[in-house]
């Protein structure tokens, strides 16, 4: 079953957010297999966002996911990568629909709420940089027939 790696961003963590974005993926139908409350490294963060290195923003962008502790997911379900993706609404808050996490609580580009990964390598890739293989639970909820 495919996985995703999703990340409650400080901000996000800051503003009381995690029960709500944990919430939105569980009542979707999506099954949680593993998560933990971390600060992320400089180094963990310049390997996580290593495809940005040469932007402008990069610098602030590694300033500001070290800057307190974030929420580490990953969650497994049918076509869950990009369908959490839709989720989570566009990069920036301000062109991010209503109804979606960025649209109802994000503001500003540089501090919008939440990570997920965009594609079966980066989830694999982001995956590995986050969890141990044990970290991850491999379980069958109650009710599973119903789950995707
Ligand atoms: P993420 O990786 O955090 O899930 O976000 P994303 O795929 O929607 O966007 P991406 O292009 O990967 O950008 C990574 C993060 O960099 C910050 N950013 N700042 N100042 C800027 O113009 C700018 N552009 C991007 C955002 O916080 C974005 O989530
Ligand atoms: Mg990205």
């Amino acid at each position: 079953m495919e996985k995703t790696y999703l990340m409650v961003k400080p901000d996000g963590v800051q503003r009381g957010l995690i029960g709500e974005i944990v919430s939105r993926f569980e009542k979707k139908g999506f099954r949680l297999v593993g998560a933990k409350l971390m600060h992320v490294s400089r180094e963990t963060a310049e390997q996580h966002y290593g495809e940005h290195k040469e932007r402008p923003f990069f610098g602030e962008l590694v300033d500001f996911i070290t800057s307190g502790p974030v929420f580490a997911m990953v969650w497994e379900g049918e076509n869950v990568i990009s369908v959490a993706r839709q989720m989570m609404g566009s990069t920036n808050p301000k062109d991010a629909a209503p109804a979606t996490i960025r649209g109802d609580y994000g503001v500003i580009v540089g501090k919008n709420v939440i990570h997920g990964s965009d594609s079966p390598e980066s989830a694999e890739r982001e995956i590995n940089i986050f969890f141990k293989q044990e970290e991850l639970t491999d379980y069958t909820k109650s009710g599973s027939e119903w789950i995707y």
